[in-house]
């Protein structure tokens, strides 16, 4: 594009500025299907970022959501529940506040107790350091399984398989893809999770995302994670 403060989009309607196998901007993506919104996706390549990209997003970062305003909202999570607010119709949230907070309390416990820890028992230089990751990891979805049960107790969990019942939703569209990005460890740390009724409410809920096509028309494949985290293998 020759004129710098042109850049690409969709008039009158929505574009996503994205990256297919970024596990942030597969957030957005699963959040604008899943309510079924109609979008322009417009593929940037992080290794060659267009030069108007950051008449988008300055932080030079995907996701970017521009919406038919003109309002361009950027990180993930401010994304997908921007999309669940606008679009309340997809029930991607309780109606509930009560129950909105235990969904996001459910994302944070995730996001904070085991996404780090993919990412920090990779660049571990010492054995010693990739370990106490991969224990934290698994203490990590320890506690996500502890929150699954929880939550199927309660009338919004319905006994599952999804957070939400039987619907796939906010909670799993802000975490599956960093579930999916387990693969590195897998590979590279010998991460196993155990088969134990501690970790039962985890297998059981991976299990029923893993085929929903909201989930599977963006899974990265476990060769493409393997292959991509290699830049991150101490
Ligand atoms: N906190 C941001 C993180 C987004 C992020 O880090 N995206 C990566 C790609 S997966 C990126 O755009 N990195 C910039 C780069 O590689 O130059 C969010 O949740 O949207």
């Amino acid at each position: 594009m020759s004129d710098a403060s042109v850049y690409p989009y969709e008039e009158n309607g929505y574009t996503l500025y994205s990256t297919a196998y970024c596990p942030f901007a597969q957030r957005a993506l699963r959040a604008l299907s899943a309510a079924k919104v109609p979008f322009k996706v417009v593929e940037i390549d992080l290794q060659n970022k267009p030069e108007w990209y950051h008449l988008v997003n300055p932080q030079l970062k995907v996701p970017a959501l521009r919406t038919p305003d003109g309002t361009i909202l950027v990180e993930s999570l401010v994304v997908s529940e921007f999309v669940a607010d606008q679009f309340p119709e997809s029930q991607l949230i309780p109606a509930d506040a009560i129950e909105r907070a235990q969904l996001r309390l459910f994302v944070e416990v995730f996001n904070s107790r085991v996404t780090p820890h993919i990412f920090g028992s990779l660049k571990a230089a010492t054995e010693e350091a990739q370990k106490e990751h991969v224990d934290k990891l698994l203490s990590g979805l320890r506690e996500v399984s502890e929150e699954l049960v929880k939550q199927w107790a309660r009338p919004s969990g319905k006994g599952g398989p999804f957070w939400f019942g039987d619907k796939f939703s906010l909670a799993e569209i802000n975490t599956a893809s960093f579930v999916n990005l387990l693969a590195g460890p897998k590979h590279y740390r010998g991460l196993a999770i155990p088969e134990t009724d501690e970790y039962a409410a985890y297998h059981k809920w991976v299990e029923a995302f893993s085929q929903h096509p909201i989930y599977t028309d963006f899974q990265s494949s476990n060769e493409a994670i393997v292959h991509g985290m290699k830049k991150f293998v101490a």
